[in-house]
């Protein structure tokens, strides 16, 4: 295991206990979502996973120190930092923040990464990231990660923001399933459905452990994609948030915005453009995903 790692002691007897356990990830802590609603929304998905009998560890690098497991003080710090101020951590990511012992949030690809060096197997979040619309070359890492990173990420598909045809096809390449809990398609973050086909569709949690339990054993050392709408009563029209999708990407064009800044700047500008809308749905799916993601850890440690 690397040094860098550490398990916060209740992470730790959780895993040594072989109880479940979920990671959650930091970036929507510090690029995702706004001060305050970040804080609470994080605190809100840890108790989430706690009412599934499972125990939350949120991921990020905290003074150089790869830290699974934070403390309500570190949300909170991480949460409060001022915007642009903590890296964004994915795969390449870890050296710099390691050897510069800063502090940083880790992103889908960042927190498989630190997740599978802990032993955990189901990460719950919101949108994993994709390729972006009108960029066929900027493949979010997230994907890449995906491939070759044996852990269950679930989450609300991807936002639209992206292309998600081509988000797909690269996770086919990739060899990763694509699974919908309670879906045919692949939900859309702010919206149920893509109206895209994906690999298989489960009715329970027990149905998707099955999966990831199988996916341990064939030993492909790929990750998974366990895909779950938002609640209807919280879903977003297609057509408001297709609009400020619209705006923003344009916007991020015209800005000459690029690389890991993308992603944050089109999440901000969506979330101004639709004022409380899509707060609702975006806190109402990190909720349920938390849930569903504790509920397939336990299934999972039911199924050893
Ligand atoms: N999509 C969201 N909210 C987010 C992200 C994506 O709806 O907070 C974050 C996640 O941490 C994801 C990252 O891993 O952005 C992807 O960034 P990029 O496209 O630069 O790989
Ligand atoms: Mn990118």
């Amino acid at each position: 295991m690397t040094p860098e790692l550490h398990l916060a002691p209740e992470v730790a007897a959780a895993l040594h206990e072989r109880r479940a356990v979920v990671a959650l990830e930091s970036t929507l802590i510090t690029h995702g979502l706004p001060y305050p609603a970040n804080i609470e929304t994080a605190l809100a998905m840890e108790a989430a996973v706690r009412e599934t009998g499972a125990i939350p560890a949120t991921i990020a690098v905290l003074k150089g120190q790869i830290t699974v497991g934070l403390t309500a003080n570190e949300v909170e710090r991480l949460g409060a930092a001022p915007a642009g101020t903590v890296r964004k951590c994915s795969r390449r990511d870890f050296a710099i923040a390691v050897g510069l012992n800063e502090d940083a949030a880790t992103t889908v690809a960042g927190t498989m990464i630190a997740a599978h060096w802990a032993g955990i197997r189901v990460f719950a979040t919101g949108g994993i990231g994709g390729v972006h619309r009108g960029h066929p070359f900027d493949v979010s890492a997230d994907l890449i990660e995906l491939g070759r990173t044996p852990v269950a990420v679930v989450c609300a598909g991807a936002k639209s923001i992206l292309d998600l045809p081509l988000t797909l096809e690269v996770l086919e390449t990739q060899g990763v399933p694509v699974i919908g809990l309670g879906t045919t398609t692949l939900p859309a973050f702010y919206t149920r459905s893509s109206g895209l086909p994906i690999d298989t569709c489960v009715d329970t949690a027990e149905q998707a452990a099955s999966i990831v339990a199988a996916a341990h054993r064939l030993g492909l050392g790929h990750g998974l994609l366990i895909t779950v709408p938002v609640p209807a009563e919280d879903e977003l029209p297609a057509e408001t948030a297709e609009a400020a999708i619209r705006q923003a990407t344009d916007e991020a064009e015209a800005q000459g915005i690029r690389g890991r800044d993308v992603t944050p700047f089109v999440l901000m500008r969506v979330a101004q453009l639709t004022e409380g809308q899509s707060r609702r749905a975006n806190v109402s799916l990190l909720r349920n995903n938390a849930r569903t993601g504790g509920q397939i850890a336990v299934a999972l440690q039911n199924l050893r």
